[in-house]
């Protein structure tokens, strides 16, 4: 239970406060003029992640408020309590443990007294051994065919991590094995993914911590008759699928050997666990070797997270700019916007990541909040959202904060001149460049544009943004890079005191589907509301 001071009332909310309407009426071009080095000094590294903070509308001053309000919000001890195994999910009584997967330092980790790393490093194993065996063909299809085609039948955290990771780190990929990703339960997702398989090379994981998700076991389910019927032998099941799971019984009902399953705990939650054997099919898509190369990315930010100060504290200091616009400036979403098309779903998984997380409006408590909690988020890669939606961010009427992520070194140099690869850099920072200072009046005059035009092509300028530069994309980079991103959703959902870790309101969704599926058809609907009723007639008679 939370003893925590209602936010808007600690003395800390409130100094902030004091200062939002001086800040509305300072624009970016000012706070740089009034300090030309601002651009070095609201900088930072951790790791390999520079971070470029100054285009933000706030001061030092301000930061440091922020910073003291994540003191009183004892974000340091929650930390703290989040890295000991402590049950901080309170409404699942669970710990919060994902860190415990990356912790590659051999040192304990306890949850009710107990070790979980033995069976962490052994579920890793399994996974090793199961990897070089699928990579090098020693594992065998049912007719002695090498896979080629691996298919990850999962949804939400046991689908987006996977997709994003393996796109992610596609340019290090086993080239002549195929990932696919089959999450949605419309039977085109499945039908236009298993078409052009031979089901003799194809093996499925069936990832689903809980095993009963509907979409997932409807395609799992889907996928098997598919192979059956193609293979002719329902024992074929035992070589072309695997299981990711923590419920050992219904992995066995579906007949898929416990041999053949890599399990995980209720510790990890969907969102935060592809560091486990939910992450299988990024492990045979990269190796073993990569895959921990990632691992060592998310420690090296996961032990910065832990021992900086907070002012030297990477996610913390996200966090806190997150709040700033959120909390203060009145922002409703975030985009992130990666200049790296590897990173084209990385916004999509932070969508989950942090809407699932932080979409909450009770404290831990069960109190109503009166504030803003998790922002909307959103975004492509650049420069396509360039040609797409930036126009809204430059001239609209609302504040869109923008992360920008950026590396110095492309993977891929067509031209073998880095043509592409400038071109793309000089388009992220003219971008940041752009929302932050924009184009006055003056200047649009001074360019002989018609007086009628000058209103329509006048920036404001003052948009709020974050770049953050890595050197290299790498397995080791991406890890830091998630792990960054988890840890500032942690920060803010500490201090809006609520559970970051559950996630009530997908659930009554799902509920509500199954009532509906067994009337849909044919059964009695007077029980639903009008526009149900209508909808559910309309449907029928369309069909
Ligand atoms: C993530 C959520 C949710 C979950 C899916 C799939 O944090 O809990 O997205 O991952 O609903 O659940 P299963 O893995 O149990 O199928």
């Amino acid at each position: 239970m939370s003893t925590l001071e209602p936010l808007t009332e600690t003395s800390e909310w409130q100094l902030l406060q004091a200062h939002v309407s001086a800040m509305q009426n300072v624009h970016l071009r000012e706070l740089f003029a009034n300090n030309p080095d601002r651009g070095h000094t609201m900088s930072m590294r951790a790791g390999d992640i520079y971070l470029d903070f100054s285009k933000n509308r706030l001061t030092p001053d301000i930061l440091q408020l922020l910073l003291q309000l994540a003191r009183a919000r004892n974000v340091e001890g929650l930390r703290g309590a989040m890295f000991s195994g402590q049950k901080i999910n309170t409404t699942e009584n669970r710990a919060v443990l994902h860190t415990a997967l990356r912790n590659l330092s051999g040192s304990a980790v306890l949850v009710d007294g107990e070790d979980v790393m033995p069976e962490i490093l052994a579920v890793r194993s399994q996974m090793e051994q199961f990897a070089e065996a699928v990579r090098s063909g020693t594992w065998q299809g049912h007719t002695g065919k090498r896979i080629r085609h691996i298919v990850n039948i999962g949804i939400g955290g046991s689908d987006l991590g996977p997709v994003m990771v393996t796109e992610a780190l596609k340019f290090y990929s086993q080239r002549d094995l195929y990932m696919h990703f089959v999450s949605n339960i419309d039977g085109s997702h499945i039908e236009e993914t298993l078409r052009n398989l031979d089901p003799a090379e194809t093996l499925c994981i069936i990832a689903s911590k809980t095993f009963t998700t509907d979409e997932t076991m409807t395609n799992a389910h889907t996928a098997r008759s598919w192979l059956i019927e193609k293979l002719g032998d329902e024992a074929a099941i035992a070589k072309h699928f695997v299981a990711v799971s923590t419920n050992t019984e219904e992995v066995t009902k579906f007949g898929i050997d416990p041999a053949n399953m890599f399990v995980f705990w209720d510790w990890v939650g969907g969102r935060y666990s592809l560091t486990s054997a939910i992450g299988l099919s990024i492990m045979l898509s990269v190796g073993p070797q990569l895959f921990r190369e990632l691992l060592e990315g998310f420690e090296t930010m996961d032990t910065h997270f832990r021992t900086a100060p907070l002012e030297e504290n990477l996610p913390v200091i996200l966090a806190l700019i997150g709040i700033w616009n959120t909390n203060f400036l009145g922002a409703s979403t975030e985009a992130i916007l990666p200049y790296e098309q590897y990173l084209h779903r990385f916004p999509a998984y932070f969508q989950q990541g942090n809407m699932e997380s932080n979409g909450k409006s009770v404290t831990k408590a069960g109190t109503q909040v009166d504030y803003n909690t998790g922002p909307i988020v959103w975004g492509e890669p650049g420069t396509n959202g360039q040609h797409a939606f930036y126009q809204l961010i430059h001239q609209g009427t609302r504040l869109i904060p923008c992360d920008f992520i950026g590396f110095a070194e492309p993977l891929n140099d067509p031209d073998g001149r880095g043509t592409h690869h400038r071109k793309l850099i000089a388009n992220l920072l003219a971008q940041s460049h752009a929302l932050a200072f924009g184009k006055t009046a003056d200047e649009v005059r001074a360019e002989g544009v018609a007086e009628e035009l000058v209103p329509h092509r006048v920036f404001e300028g003052n948009r709020p943004s974050n770049t953050l530069l890595l050197p290299r994309l790498t397995p080791n980079a991406l890890g830091q890079l998630i792990a960054a991103y988890e840890h500032k959703i942690f920060v803010q959902g500490a201090i809006w005191d609520i559970d970051s870790f559950d996630q009530w309101g997908v659930e009554l969704g799902k509920v509500l589907a199954k009532e509906i599926i067994g009337t849909l058809q044919d059964g009695d609907i007077d029980s639903y509301d009008s526009s149900t009723q209508a909808l559910i007639h309309t449907w029928r008679s369309l069909q």
